[in-house]
């Protein structure tokens, strides 16, 4: 069922605590975490604790939880202290975009220099 955690899913994993992760927030509906292979000096990833396999699975079967999403991205740029430099906000969609793991999840990226386009 939507929504449902899933047995082979490492970030339902990590909502779970069954996989250790550096967590910077958490709410009711979202786990913020450290990235395991930063790609920036703050690079944390933002997730729902319900599972849905990418961002518009996430907003079109739970558009309040997708909101939540992103008002805690805004957060932990906030928290930690790249809301005033400037910060990407990156929801990979597909295979083809880099998505790697299939549980919905914001990056949040920031405290240098971020080039546009992206690679
Ligand atoms: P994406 O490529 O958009 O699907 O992003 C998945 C991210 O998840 C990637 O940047 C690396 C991160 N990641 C993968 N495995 C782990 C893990 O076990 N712990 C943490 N904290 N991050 C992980």
């Amino acid at each position: 069922m939507a929504g449902e955690p899933q047995s082979d899913c490492l970030f339902c994993k990590i909502v779970a605590g069954e996989v250790p992760a550096t967590i910077v927030r958490e709410t009711e509906t979202t786990v913020a975490f450290r990235d395991i292979n930063p790609q920036a000096p703050t690079h944390v990833l933002v997730i729902p604790r319900a599972h849905y396999p990418d961002a518009a699975s996430l907003a079109a079967g739970a558009p309040d939880i997708a909101a939540d999403v992103l008002r805690e991205a805004g957060q932990v740029a906030e928290q930690e202290k790249v809301d005033e430099s400037g910060y990407r906000i990156v929801l990979n969609t597909g295979s083809g975009a880099g998505q790697t793991v299939f549980h919905a999840h914001a990056h949040v990226l920031g405290g240098r220099g971020l080039n546009w386009p992206p690679g």
